[in-house]
């Protein structure tokens, strides 16, 4: 343009033809193309951003409609084993029964593990004319209860019967002048006071055998007569066997004179061994009471069960008589019994 020539026209209503060159035209033409092409130019612009917006919209639409997850859940609940076995062993004996029951209850639980795991993926992508955003959520959880229970129960059924009063080292002591809960005093053998016949000793009346016997003179002599001879005497063992349940007993009467029976008899327990079993506060009473002899059964012979009402196991036994059938210079028998398992 800066090489068109300035044109002065003439005054007002004045026409007058100009003359121009050809080089001086402007392609009308070429300005009609720059005008569409601006308008083209412009729809795209448009149509671009339309197409920006869609692209920006729609994943976010879908995204949010419907969100990528993924769910696992595994339970494992309650593995429970109950066992039970019973076994029974019934045998009669001519007097008792009795039943142990033993019951073990083991219980084990365990719960555990909960775990999460979150993971976003963010994509971001940027041009001239667009944006794409991307989300990924992964969600995993994850639960497991295990629950074990185990139960086992076990029922005998023992077998009662008269225990072998069989010592630790052999060992019984004769005693007399004694009462439940009181010190012992040691009999020895011989035929006078605190003395028992030296061939009828205590061991006679544990070696299950009513053919021997026990003869304890107790606070009298051999010569005396008297109601209270032989009262107070008795024995105590540690048995070789162990604990023991004692749930009953029976005296056997000696070979004669049925006025030195046994009436009342007491027996005590402990857990205690040696010298210390010398001392009454080693012993608890487990009876006290009839000695099954109140009805003479005959010499030699062994008298009525006596029941025991006792849980507690003992290894180690006291016996003594505190009354006896009638007047007479001594306490005998030929056996002291004890029943249980
Ligand atoms: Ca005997």
């Amino acid at each position: 343009m800066n090489d068109i020539e300035e044109i002065y026209l003439p005054s007002h209503n004045q026409h007058q033809p100009v003359s121009i060159s050809n080089h001086d035209w402007v392609s009308v033409t070429h300005n009609r193309l720059t005008k569409r092409f601006k308008i083209w130019i412009g729809v795209c612009t448009v149509i671009g951003i339309a197409t920006f917006f869609a692209a920006l919209l729609v994943p976010i639409l879908l995204i949010n409609g419907k969100s990528t997850s993924f769910s696992t859940t595994t339970t494992t609940t309650q593995a429970t084993s109950i066992s039970t076995t019973t076994t029974s062993i019934t045998s009669t004996t001519s007097t008792a029964t009795s039943t142990t029951s033993t019951s073990t209850t083991t219980s084990a639980t365990s719960t555990s593990t909960t775990s999460t795991t979150s993971r976003t993926t963010s994509t971001t992508s940027t041009s001239t004319t667009s944006t794409s955003t991307t989300t990924y959520t992964t969600s995993t959880s994850t639960t497991s209860t295990s629950t074990t229970t185990s139960t086992t129960s076990t029922s005998t059924t023992a077998t009662i019967g008269q225990l072998p009063l069989v010592s630790i080292n052999g060992t019984i002591i004769g005693i007399y002048k004694t009462t439940v809960g009181t010190n012992s005093t040691t009999a020895t053998p011989g035929n006078y006071i605190g003395q028992y016949i030296p061939t009828e000793s205590p061991y006679n009346a544990c070696d299950n055998n009513t053919g021997t016997k026990y003869l304890s003179f107790g606070t009298c002599g051999e010569t005396t007569i008297d109601s209270i001879c032989g009262l107070n005497t008795g024995l105590y063992l540690e048995l070789q066997r162990g604990l023991s349940l004692i749930i009953g007993l029976q005296m056997c009467t000696g070979n004669d004179y049925p006025e030195r029976d046994p009436f009342i008899i007491s027996l005590e327990g402990s857990n205690l061994s040696g010298t210390v079993l010398n001392l009454g506060t080693s012993w608890t009473l487990i009876y006290n009471g009839p000695s099954g002899l109140q009805t003479d059964p005959g010499r030699s012979t062994c008298g009525r069960f006596q029941s025991i009402n006792n849980t507690i196991q003992y290894k180690s036994y006291r016996f003594l008589v505190s009354a006896k059938r009638s007047i007479s210079n001594s306490v005998q028998y030929s056996e002291v019994h004890l029943y249980g398992y």
